[in-house]
């Protein structure tokens, strides 16, 4: 049986089934040709993506003077040293300026053809709005997980989407090259979504649609084709006017007229960071658990557009968990999110999870002297972790609450 793997590099299903069939000799089929014409309209795309859980999507070019200019601004970004560990975004630079030779087919593509796709070639801009709402709870003290490690991945979630789409799309034209990202390729894509006119780029650096505000996910398909009756929408200015509240509510100062400051954005240190923390940012880190959304919650775009519950699992002690409660019972809590191998909590991994936790804990005793006891008893525990990261942050953490910094 042949087995539909359409991911970007990963071979279609035909490609495997060629594959199989020359490991067991069989005789070869023939390669589908492209007979022309054939390709899906916007409105038949649109009604796909909508039905999948699109929200909104738009078009552009996948090549112009546009690019070059947000290839200048990426480069600049680059040289002035704000990408700080992300070393891969380096890696990628040349791919995110030429996006075109990402394309894949089922077939290998020639030089003159590449030249085409940079010249015809198109980009569709999916925005899905993300569905789990913020649950309060009473006292203010509890630990904040970013919407984005709330419900399901939204990687996995995009995934889904962007293969429903790729399979129709090359159902009407078998010989249309095609990339897929959301979030992990090399492809600027709050760059392709503003050209596509999905919304424009606040302050705080992220993607403001007018009507969806900025919690939300970006999905690109690079395709080697246009695609009929796409409607052209402007390019929307910044227009967060004379408001700076995502500025002032940044409380490591990670935002600056040059760009985001990657070592300074507590996201990086909750998300992608695996060893100890520093310790400024211990500090600062308040009780946020995973990710950070300050920048996001002040914004005036974003007022009135949670949902009231997180419809998966509306329990708030499961994304607002007490930091003293959960702490000695880790394991238990993160099997109590439902799905949790499809959650992007699991990204950081259970160690840097349990390192970012115990600064928490520490965080929340010295703002409220009700966690010290809870705080001083799980961090002692943890004195004897054998993982050095735990056992090493829980000494400095200790040292904090003692020395009441
Ligand atoms: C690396 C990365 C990070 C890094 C660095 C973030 C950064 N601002 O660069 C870290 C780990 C810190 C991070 C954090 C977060 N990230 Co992130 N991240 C990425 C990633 C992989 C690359 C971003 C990148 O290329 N940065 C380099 C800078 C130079 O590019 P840029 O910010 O995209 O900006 C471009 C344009 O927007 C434009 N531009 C920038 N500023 C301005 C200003 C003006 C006036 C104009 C005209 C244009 C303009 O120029 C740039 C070059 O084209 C993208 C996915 C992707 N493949 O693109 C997700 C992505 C940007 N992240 C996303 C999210 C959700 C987050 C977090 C909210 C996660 C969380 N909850 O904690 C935070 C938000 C932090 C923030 N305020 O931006 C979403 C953004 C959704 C949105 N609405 O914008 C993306 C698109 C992933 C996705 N597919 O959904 N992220
Ligand atoms: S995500 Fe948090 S730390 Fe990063 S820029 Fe926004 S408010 Fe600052
Ligand atoms: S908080 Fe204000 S300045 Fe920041 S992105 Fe939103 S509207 Fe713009």
């Amino acid at each position: 049986m042949c087995i539909a793997r359409a991911e970007n590099g990963g071979g279609s299903r035909q490609g495997d089934c060629w594959r199989m069939r020359r490991l067991r000799r069989l005789p070869m089929p023939r390669r589908p040709r492209y007979k022309g014409g054939g390709m899906l309209s916007f409105d038949e795309l649109s009604t796909l993506a909508r039905a999948a859980g699109v929200d909104d999507l738009g078009v552009t070019p996948i090549a112009g003077e546009w690019l070059d200019e947000e290839n200048a601004r990426f480069q600049d970004w680059l040289h002035r040293g704000l990408a700080g560990p992300l070393q891969w975004l380096c890696d990628g630079a040349e791919a995110r300026a030429k996006p075109w030779t990402l394309l894949r087919a089922q077939r290998e593509i020639t030089d003159e053809e590449r030249e085409r796709f940079q010249a015809e070639g198109s980009a569709l801009v999916l925005w899905i709005t993300a569905r789990p709402g913020i649950p309060t709870k009473p006292d203010g003290l509890y630990g904040e997980i970013a919407y984005t490690g709330q419900g399901r991945d939204y990687h996995n979630v995009a995934r889904r989407i962007l293969k429903k789409l790729q399979r129709a799309l090359l159902e009407s034209d078998p010989d249309l090259a095609m990339f897929s990202s959301c979030d992990a390729g090399p492809v600027l894509e709050r760059a392709f979504a503003r050209r596509a006119g999905l919304g424009f780029i606040g302050k705080n650096h992220l993607l403001i649609h007018p009507t969806y505000g900025s919690y939300g996910h970006i999905a690109v398909l690079l395709l080697s084709k246009s695609i009929e009756g796409a409607p052209e929408r402007p390019i929307l200015p910044t227009a967060c006017g004379d408001c700076d509240l995502c500025l002032r509510h940044c409380k490591t100062g990670a935002i600056g007229p040059h760009g985001l400051n990657v070592r300074r954005c507590l996201s990086f240190w909750t998300i992608e960071h695996r060893g100890e923390l520093p310790p400024e940012i211990e500090q600062k880190l308040g009780l946020h658990i995973f990710g950070c959304e300050d920048c996001q919650k002040c914004c005036p775009y974003n007022r009135e557009r949670l949902q009231p519950q997180c419809p998966q699992n509306p329990d708030p002690e499961v994304w607002r968990p007490d930091p003293a409660r959960i702490w000695p019972h880790l394991p238990t809590w993160l099997r109590s999110i439902p799905d949790l191998t499809g959650s992007a909590l699991n990204r950081p991994g259970i160690e840097a999870l349990t390192r970012t936790l115990l600064c928490a804990l520490t965080n929340a005793a010295l703002q409220n002297p009700r966690f010290i006891p809870d705080a001083t008893e799980a961090l002692t525990r943890a004195l004897n972790d054998d993982r050095p990261l735990i056992a090493q942050t829980a000494r400095r953490q200790l040292a904090r609450i003692h020395n009441k910094f």
